[in-house]
């Protein structure tokens, strides 16, 4: 069964169909681990009542975390997170007139209450939210915790492996 064919535990969201290219490493990463993912288009402020509704359902449909990307004036984590008990994993899209600045400080600054888990401007924070939701489901998952160690593993083992800049 590959992740894709069983229910979704991590939904990935973002604002624009041109989030895309930097929310595909955070699915890349979870189709590597083996967690189930469904990803979605959900825009805070032109498809309000679909960020509404898939945000209450988040829960009862059993997502364990949602990654939420979205770039400029970034709401839609933290909208998301104000109407659902799943955790929130913001990443900041790198916007191209403020270079993802806006993007970081709007999904950073939550005043307390309702918490958003953010990660660094774009591919990078992709990928480190796909871990981090990787992470989060490792504890009751024998299977994710294995495929994240052995990712780990490889990635030092490449490092040691290739250690003089030169060759
Ligand atoms: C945000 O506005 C999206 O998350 C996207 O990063 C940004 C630009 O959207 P488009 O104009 O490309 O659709 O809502």
């Amino acid at each position: 069964m590959t992740a894709s064919s069983v229910p979704p535990k991590v939904g990935i969201v973002m604002g624009s169909r041109s989030d895309w290219d930097t929310m595909q490493h955070a699915a890349q990463k979870l189709e590597q681990l083996g967690v189930p993912h469904e990803v979605r288009v959900v825009s805070a402020h032109r498809t309000p009542d679909v960020l509404f509704e898939y945000a209450s359902s988040a829960q009862s449909r059993g997502l364990r975390a949602i990654i939420a990307g979205a770039g400029g004036a970034a709401h839609l984590p933290g909208m998301l997170a104000s109407k659902t008990a799943v955790p929130v994993l913001g990443v900041p899209v790198q916007s191209k007139a403020l270079n993802g600045m806006d993007s970081l400080l709007s999904i950073v600054q939550m005043p307390a209450g309702i918490p958003v888990a953010t990660f660094a401007i774009g591919n990078a924070g992709a990928a480190n939210a796909a871990l981090f939701a990787a992470a989060m489901l490792a504890f009751d998952d024998p299977s994710v915790a294995a495929a994240l160690a052995e990712f780990r593993q490889r990635q030092t083992d490449d490092v040691a492996g290739n250690d003089d800049p030169r060759r």
